[in-house]
């Protein structure tokens, strides 16, 4: 009888034929995930021992005060794709434009591109909130061997080859998908080694947890208040809920398992929504269908967006299936130009 894989390199190799382009490369990129993962992940835990806690006094392109830890994060991450030559390109929350990598070489031999959101959630980092990794990984479109351009990034989430995320929360996961279902791997830190902890992850089609930020209520669409309201109201199933940590990747972690919804709807403080798209929409977009959710700007499936550039964001409602579809109804009630036209523009 052969044995169930149960650390992540048993998994991926045993794995790795479902996957249909599998030349090997894209199982090492997932282990050189799981490696900068453990490196960020010690940092993470010790944050509050070392100075490594606060602002660096410098903001990225989405004019977010950068965080020391979201600057490391993203350096581990960079420094080990790259020393391991396996994709050809990076694009980052933490980066204005995307990354051309070139093989010892001086080759663009790989195939594959990564964009991700080093550390999500940092603003929890000075609170000890749980923080997280977001990845999503492309082939690119343009010719092998020639330097990656913007078009290899500006893909629609349906062409993910993979995508995943690591929550660093009272255990450290690593969860993601190469498009065969979900899988949640636990790190064991003492001898630095993911295991199977959760095989083939689903979100339940239904659930009772709610997760938007409710200080902007007075700024939500009409759409997004009559849901909430609909969520609120008392019946044998409402209230739901409402949870909210304000780190997208521990409010979708914990909704995956448990049932939920989470929303990040425009606002006046946010008139696209405040999500990014390639690499925090798409990736969570694509873990939630592999796992039976569902995930729409309110009217549009995320993962069908053409994306325009690479910092884009949109609004985002992603969990279980039929919550998302009760959040629809509401939304529809309100035609998408009139659901932009309401928000106010303050720019
Ligand atoms: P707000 C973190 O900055 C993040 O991108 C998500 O992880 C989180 O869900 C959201 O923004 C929190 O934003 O406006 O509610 O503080």
């Amino acid at each position: 009888m052969t044995r169930k894989p149960n650390t992540l390199g048993e998994f991926i190799i045993g794995n790795q034929n479902d996957f249909k382009y599998s030349s090997g490369e894209l199982s090492r990129l997932i282990n050189s995930i799981s490696l900068a993962a453990k490196v960020v992940n010690h940092e993470v835990n010790k944050a509050g021992l070392v100075d490594i806690l606060g602002s660096i006094g410098d903001t990225n392109i989405q004019g977010e005060d950068q965080q020391k830890l979201d600057v490391y994060a993203n350096e581990v991450f960079m420094q080990t794709l790259i020393n391991r030559e396996i994709v050809c390109g990076i694009a980052s929350e933490e980066e204005d434009e995307f990354v051309k990598i070139e093989g010892r070489n001086k080759s663009h031999d790989n195939k594959y591109i990564l964009l991700m959101d080093p550390l999500d959630g940092s603003s929890n980092i000075d609170v000890n909130v749980s923080v997280g990794t977001i990845f999503s990984i492309y082939r690119r479109v343009t010719p092998i061997g020639t330097p990656v351009e913007k078009e290899d990034f500006l893909q629609p989430g349906t062409q993910q080859v993979a995508a995943g995320y690591v929550i660093y929360g009272t255990s450290t996961m690593l969860v993601y998908s190469t498009g065969n279902g979900v899988n949640g791997f636990t790190l064991n830190p003492a001898i630095g080694v993911f295991y199977l902890s959760h095989p083939y992850m689903k979100y339940p089609n239904n659930g009772g947890i709610y997760s938007i930020n409710e200080g902007y209520y007075s700024h939500f669409p009409q759409g997004v208040k009559d849901y909430l309201k609909f969520c609120q109201e008392e019946t044998e199933d409402r209230p739901y809920k409402g949870r909210y940590i304000g780190s997208l990747v521990s409010d979708f972690h914990r909704n995956m398992i448990k049932g939920g919804i989470y929303i990040y709807p425009t606002s006046s403080k946010a008139p696209e929504g405040k999500l990014r798209l390639l690499y925090e929409c798409n990736p969570m977009a694509y873990i939630a269908e592999q796992a039976g959710g569902k995930a729409t700007d309110g009217y549009n499936r995320i993962l069908e967006i053409k994306p325009t550039h690479l910092h884009q964001r949109v609004p985002f409602f992603c969990g279980s299936a039929k919550m998302v579809e009760d959040a629809e109804h509401f939304m529809a009630k309100y035609p998408e130009d009139a659901f932009y036209k309401e928000v106010p523009k303050t720019f």
